[in-house]
């Protein structure tokens, strides 16, 4: 769905399924998948969307933003208009062993970025909700910050991926 609305936006994925879905969904050069820097995605979205104009989409995972919160604080900061983070949010570090994670007592990352003054945030909690807000993020300034509550289904097999791969088809996109 995400991709039926993103155009030519680059997307940074977050490590595991998500990579891999949207390897599945609809592989293009302008996916960076990222495996095994759990806690990275948005802050490697962040760093990208600070160095283009063009709108940045992250798709990361509740347990790897609880392992490096500062990214949220961090992008308060800075600001980014153009930077849309996604939160798949099972409440789990699933694909470790499905371990119930902080969002599953009682840790909002909704009031979490609010309170860290990013302006634009949301948690929606079926797929109609998320197309409306993230079609709204794709048309209006940020920083976002949308929480997407999920349940686990099975996963699909792991993309065929080399990093060296994605991070030089991702550069010349760019024309670098
Ligand atoms: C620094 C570090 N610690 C632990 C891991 C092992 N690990 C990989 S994915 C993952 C869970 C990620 O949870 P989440 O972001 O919520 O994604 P989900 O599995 O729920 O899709 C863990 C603990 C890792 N890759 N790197
Ligand atoms: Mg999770």
């Amino acid at each position: 769905m995400l991709l039926r609305h993103i155009g030519d936006y680059p997307i940074v994925s977050n490590l595991g399924p998500t990579t891999d879905e949207l390897w599945h969904a609809g592989h293009r050069d302008r996916n960076f998948y990222t495996y095994g820097n759990m806690g990275l995605c948005s802050s490697i979205a962040l760093g990208m969307a600070v160095s283009t104009d063009e709108k940045v989409v992250s798709l990361d995972g509740d347990g790897s933003m609880l392992m490096n919160l500062g990214t949220i604080s961090t992008i308060g900061r800075e600001q980014p208009r153009n930077l849309v983070v996604v939160v798949w949010d099972n409440e789990q570090w699933a694909q470790t062993g499905h371990q119930s994670s902080h969002t599953a007592f009682g840790t909002d990352l909704e009031q979490i970025a609010q309170s860290c003054s990013i302006p634009r945030t949301a948690t929606v909690n079926n797929l109609e909700d998320l197309e409306a807000v993230f079609c709204e993020a794709l048309e209006q300034d940020g920083p976002w910050f949308i929480v997407a509550k999920i349940e686990e289904t099975e996963y699909m097999p792991v993309a065929p991926i080399e990093p060296e791969m994605t991070l030089y088809r991702f550069r010349k996109t760019f024309g670098a």
